[in-house]
């Protein structure tokens, strides 16, 4: 195993020191610095000082989307504004965005976790790193950018969209490591096969794939149809943005890099923090950032902790792929619903292409889900008796899988909208 920094190999009592020494000195600067951590601080009685075992994290209060909003856009920077270098923002799809800002050491300490991610795939100073995430206030793009740079390999700033350029641009410049949302690369992929491209004309070994929920069952389909490695990279910009936790090669789980961002799951209903391998609610909390530095974030991203040790040797705690969001659960008829669920049971259907979308509608004050999944061009062609016994199967197969009754309509090759960023999986016409 090779690793880019040597603190990811560290003991657990040493990693837990680091912890608790960075953690003492962030609440503390928070106090000093940031008059709402201030207030929220005085409200549970803390007192500078108070941090003497990593437990005493449990009693600090949450930090919510919420209260980012109400402190738009940088009232809860901890440094003046001239000492940031740096601003990202969420696109924020209701109300307004969230506001992150970066100091010049925040720049460095993102770009090495970011470089980690890009070993923990595979990649050295040799690689050429095709940067297809989104370049501007999203933090995908730049955040890959210069972890590539910090690791001394070639970056690509691609950006995303113009599929067709892309994939020209990775045959002629032997573009080894693809950072994209999954569904990206899937898109690309299509768009090589429909190019004429073969395989064997491009280079690529791995892909650094995330910002969106994706399934091991799409992960096979993409390292077979690209012939790579892919591995989950998740983040969040509140957090950091890329870079927050990385698959390595055993891909089982994700190493969250526990120098930077102490983890805990919560009962997101009772916010009490659950034992190792529950799941539930993501909380980070920064220990080792000076612009906006966080305590107990709500990330509303369901996942659990496995702090047993890995076979690669990386000594940070391990989190479960997130699929889904508690914001995201769809609740059908009373029954609660990840998008991800039925991505697993249609990639498993053969005949079905990646390409899929939940629209849900209340008919009659019944809540209604139909599933819109794309035919592959082979089975496009078939019989309509044939389709129906397709159709047929996915609804039982979902319906079995989930416990909620549901619609299938078979969708032509190509008519589902390919997504360049975050794909889109789910039209919620009830909210309309
Ligand atoms: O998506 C940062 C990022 C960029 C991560 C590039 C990975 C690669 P935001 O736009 O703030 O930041 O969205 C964060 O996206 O709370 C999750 O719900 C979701 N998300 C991110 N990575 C994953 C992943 C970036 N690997 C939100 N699996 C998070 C599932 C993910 N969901």
């Amino acid at each position: 195993m090779r690793c880019f920094n040597p603190v990811e190999t560290l003991e657990g009592d040493r990693l837990d020191e680091l912890k608790l020494e960075r953690l003492r000195s962030t609440v503390d600067r928070l106090y000093e610095r940031v008059p709402f951590y201030r207030d929220k601080l005085d409200a549970v009685e803390y007192r500078p000082g108070d941090i003497k075992s990593l437990k005493d994290l449990e009693s600090l209060p949450f930090t919510t989307k919420d209260d980012l909003r109400d402190n738009y856009p940088f009232g809860l920077f901890a440094v003046p504004m001239r000492d940031i270098v740096r601003i990202h923002a969420s696109s924020g799809t209701t109300g307004k965005s969230t506001v992150v800002g970066y100091t010049a050491g925040d720049i460095q300490v993102w770009a090495d976790l970011v470089a980690r991610t890009i070993v923990a795939a595979g990649g050295d100073r040799d690689d050429v790193v095709h940067v297809s995430y989104g370049y501007g206030l999203f933090t995908g793009g730049l955040g890959l950018h210069y972890g590539a740079e910090k690791l001394g390999a070639t970056a690509l700033p691609m950006s995303g969209g113009n599929t067709k350029r892309q994939v020209r641009m990775m045959v002629d410049f032997g573009s080894t490591i693809l950072c994209c949302t999954p569904s990206y690369a899937l898109n690309i992929a299509e768009v090589m096969r429909e190019m004429g491209i073969s395989r064997d004309s491009i280079k690529l070994k791995a892909a650094i794939l995330g910002a969106e929920p994706w399934s091991d069952e799409m992960r096979r389909q993409i390292e077979e149809e690209l012939r790579i490695s892919a591995h989950d990279i998740y983040g969040l910009s509140e957090v950091v943005g890329p870079g927050v936790s990385i698959e390595c090669e055993e891909k089982k789980g994700l190493h969250v890099f526990e120098d930077s961002f102490i983890p805990e799951i919560i009962d997101p209903g009772s916010g009490k923090v659950l034992p190792p391998g529950e799941r539930g609610e993501l909380v980070f909390t920064n220990i080792n950032k000076e612009g906006l530095a966080l305590i107990r974030y709500r990330t509303r991203d369901i996942s659990r902790l496995f702090p047993e040790p890995c076979a690669c040797g990386r000594t940070h705690t391990r989190m479960e792929r997130v699929t889904g969001r508690t914001d995201d659960m769809l609740i059908i008829r009373g029954v609660n619903v990840f998008p991800s669920q039925v991505e697993i049971v249609l990639m498993q259907i053969p005949g079905l292409s990646p390409h899929y979308q939940l629209v849900v509608d209340r008919v009659e004050n019944l809540d209604v889900l139909e599933v819109q999944v794309e035919m592959s061009a082979e089975v496009f062609s078939d019989e309509i008796k044939q389709l129906e016994v397709l159709e047929k199967r996915i609804r039982d197969e979902v319906q079995s899988y989930l416990g909620v009754g549901v619609k299938v309509r078979l969708m032509e090759p190509r008519s589902i909208q390919r997504s360049e960023g975050k794909a889109v999986r789910v039209i919620d016409k009830r909210k309309i």
